[in-house]
């Protein structure tokens, strides 16, 4: 019984130490050398295709590397196969400092302070107290729970959205379609931290951004496939939002002439809100491996069904 991963080459290497330190009997292949396809029970992998998961006839578990699986195209999967997404600490941290930096951004006008910079003006702007920004988030799994439990401290109001609205202490928590207007109408500041499936795909849109009171701010750290880009740039240009940081885009790298690398309401990062961290991502993955060998359900185990 082998595992087989396909990433970066230098991933591989790191963590194929790390798992053969801690799993000596179940032999680490990289791929394309997979050896004996036939072996290969587990995978992880950022993307997979068909024609690799039909060469592999025993397969039994795909761990996606990331906490997203849409970028595995789920459709290509066997019905068979499990598919299981990365929760580990290292991407929680991550995640955790980049919404509070991208919050505070917002909150403490460094946008404005960016273009008067840029223009050698000196322009002091009025400090609202974090009590009057409401800070709203999407999605309430694991990294939407971290991170509004990190902002708690702060003083924002906050409030928090998802399909079956689990409680979040000291949070205001709507759940549903049917709750969604209601939620994004007091959100000053609004962070998607949403899986892309069917249902979530271009909820960042002119309709959602009608909702929300006027001069807000957005931040996507979910998928680009979350925002309708030309919707943000019409909302910022009419003022209905004042500002955005966008750490992911429907097509990565960004194309030279993409109009939000020059655009001064916008924040932009290449997809670096957060990164699985080598030594705890094998650690999970290995306790996920020996669950399944028990019988035992794995953390993170997706329901193709809902797409998460
Ligand atoms: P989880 O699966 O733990 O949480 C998903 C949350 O979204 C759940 O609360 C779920 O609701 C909610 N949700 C899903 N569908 C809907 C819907 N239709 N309506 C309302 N709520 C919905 O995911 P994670 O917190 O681990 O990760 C979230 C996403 O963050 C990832 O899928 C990935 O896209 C993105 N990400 C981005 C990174 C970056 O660097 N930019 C890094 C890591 C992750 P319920 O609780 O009811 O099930
Ligand atoms: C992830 C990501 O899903 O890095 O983990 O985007």
């Amino acid at each position: 019984m082998a595992f087989l991963f396909k990433s970066s080459a230098e991933r591989g290497r790191v963590w194929g130490e790390a798992f053969t330190r801690l799993l000596p009997d179940m032999p680490f292949r990289t791929w394309p050398d997979v050896g004996d396809a036939g072996d290969i029970h587990y995978m992880a992998a950022w993307t997979v295709t068909r024609d690799l998961l039909e060469g592999l006839p025993n397969l039994e578990v795909l761990f996606s590397v990331g906490a997203g699986v849409d970028q595995l195209d789920l459709s290509q999967v066997p019905a068979h196969v499990q598919v299981v997404r990365m929760m580990e600490p290292g991407l929680t941290d991550g995640m955790v400092q980049y919404a509070t930096f991208a919050t505070l951004a917002l909150h403490r006008d460094m946008l404005d302070y960016r273009t008067a910079q840029a223009d050698h003006r000196w322009a002091p702007r009025h400090l609202l107290p974090a009590a009057q920004r409401c800070v709203g988030v999407m999605g309430l799994g694991n990294l939407g729970m971290a991170v509004l439990n990190a902002l708690r401290p702060f003083g924002f109001p906050l409030r928090g959205w998802s399909r079956s609205g689990s409680a979040v202490n000291g949070v205001e928590i709507f759940a549903g379609a049917d709750a969604l207007p209601a939620f994004l109408s007091g959100c000053d500041v609004l962070i998607c931290l949403l899986p892309l499936t069917g249902e979530t795909r271009g909820i960042l849109c002119r309709k959602s951004f009608d909702l929300l009171p006027r001069g807000a701010g957005i931040i996507n750290v979910g998928r680009g496939g979350h925002l309708v880009e030309h919707d943000l740039l019409s909302a910022l240009d009419s003022g209905q939002l004042s500002g955005a940081v966008i750490d992911v885009l429907n097509t990565e790298p960004a194309a030279a002439d993409h109009p939000f690398w020059s655009h001064p309401r916008i924040l932009l990062t290449p997809h670096v809100a957060s990164q699985t961290r080598d030594d705890s991502s094998v650690e999970v993955m290995i306790g996920n491996i020996r669950r399944h060998q028990a019988g035992q359900p794995m953390q993170g185990q997706v329901d193709r069904s809902r797409g998460y």
